[in-house]
């Protein structure tokens, strides 16, 4: 080392292994609902001896593929974790047995696990068992990493963003800006973190860019009597399902020889008919575009703001100036209040993202 006199020599930064952990748990974006992402580094003398990431629901947890990968080095070490470690045999047996079994010496961890049957049991596991462990590290980070399961667990409901795109004379329009549905794009990437995504029987659904990505499943509202059901093209959507929530009265006839297309008739349908529909298939977020017809929207607009069911909102702003009065935003309340507003660029369009009191 240069420096000579200077023993001051900086600890480990725990909140970089943690962000590290965060980075792998992206890795499986879009693939772990109903479970969390979660990414474990296990790091020995300064060095990161192991890594892991839970790629998928009913797969071994992220601790379990960082201690195979740092072997017998995980002895003495410290395990960062972007999620408390689990304490219950789910799909697979606990985590904090694999950890103690391994004799690692510290567990530093970015969150608590909200799921009723962990919280804070693991962490009390470890201490039992004479580990150290530090909680809260980076622990916004690690929210908002899972916060659609965070949600599901608190609530029993799905995450859902509201997203619809306006022009800069404020009218509602019925498109989506430049470059935002290729790779990168803010369209694209919601597609990819969203495990469903709510449309209008007549929009079209460019499927996400992201290398690898799970597609959502598609689900088709419609409301508007003689609407076209719009099939996927098979070309584009071949690795996305669809259903379709239609009412008896409305005798929409999709053509369901398509493979992948199924269609639930209801009496009547609502949102929470449909995200209770999604939740029993273990999809966590919910992504409801308005575009294409916007008849198709207004009911489950009205009660998603009337019952509190949004939770994310994002809106693009596109730089033209155009729009008709038509708009299925008339129901949006002058009294909803949104917080932690940010903004942002994606190809030419300004996004704005915020969350519903
Ligand atoms: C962890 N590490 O990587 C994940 C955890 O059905 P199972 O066995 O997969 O358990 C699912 C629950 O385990 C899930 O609801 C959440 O509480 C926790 N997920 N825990 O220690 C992980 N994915
Ligand atoms: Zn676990």
């Amino acid at each position: 080392r240069c420096g000579g006199g200077a023993q001051m020599e900086q600890e480990p930064d725990d909140r970089y292994y943690i962000r590290r952990c965060v980075e792998l748990a992206k890795t499986a974006i879009g693939y772990t609902s109903p479970n969390p992402m979660v990414g474990c580094v296990i790091v020995k003398d300064r060095k990161i001896v192991g890594e892991g990431f839970h790629p998928k629901a009913g797969q071994p947890h992220a601790e379990v593929f960082a201690l195979r990968d740092a072997g017998d080095l995980a002895e003495n070490g410290t395990a960062y974790v972007s999620l408390e470690p689990c304490n219950h045999y789910g799909r697979t047996p606990p985590c904090t047995e694999a950890l103690i079994k391994a004799r690692v010496k510290k567990v530093v961890i970015g969150m608590v696990d909200p799921n009723a049957i962990v919280d804070s049991k693991g962490i009390r596991k470890l201490r039992d068992a004479g580990i150290e462990v530090t909680v809260g590290v980076e622990e916004e980070l690690c929210k908002k990493l899972n916060e659609a399961y965070i949600h599901q667990m608190l609530t029993g409901k799905p995450f859902v963003t509201l997203r619809y795109s306006i022009a800069v004379n404020g009218h509602h329009l019925d498109q989506l800006g430049e470059e935002v549905t290729e790779r990168g794009g803010y369209y694209s990437k919601l597609l990819q973190e969203h495990d469903a995504i709510i449309l209008s029987s007549t929009s079209s659904f460019p499927a996400s860019k992201e290398p690898g990505a799970n597609q959502p499943l598609q689900i088709l509202l419609s409301r508007s009597p003689n609407s076209q059901i719009q099939t996927p093209n098979p070309a584009d959507d071949a690795t996305s399902k669809v259903i379709i929530f239609t009412e008896k009265e409305m005798n929409v006839e999709p053509e369901t020889s398509q493979k992948g297309i199924e269609t639930v008739v209801f009496d009547k349908t609502s949102l929470i008919s449909v995200l209770e529909h999604c939740k029993h298939q273990g999809l966590c977020s919910v992504l409801l575009d308005l575009r294409g017809d916007y008849a198709d929207f207004e009911d489950v607009l009205r009660e998603g703001f009337e019952q509190n069911l949004f939770q994310k909102l994002v809106v693009e702003v596109l730089p033209i100036w155009r729009g008709s009065e038509q708009t299925a935003l008339k129901h949006i309340y002058v009294e909803q209040r949104v917080k932690n507003l940010t903004s942002m660029i994606s190809g030419k369009s300004i996004l704005l993202v915020g969350y519903f009191e």
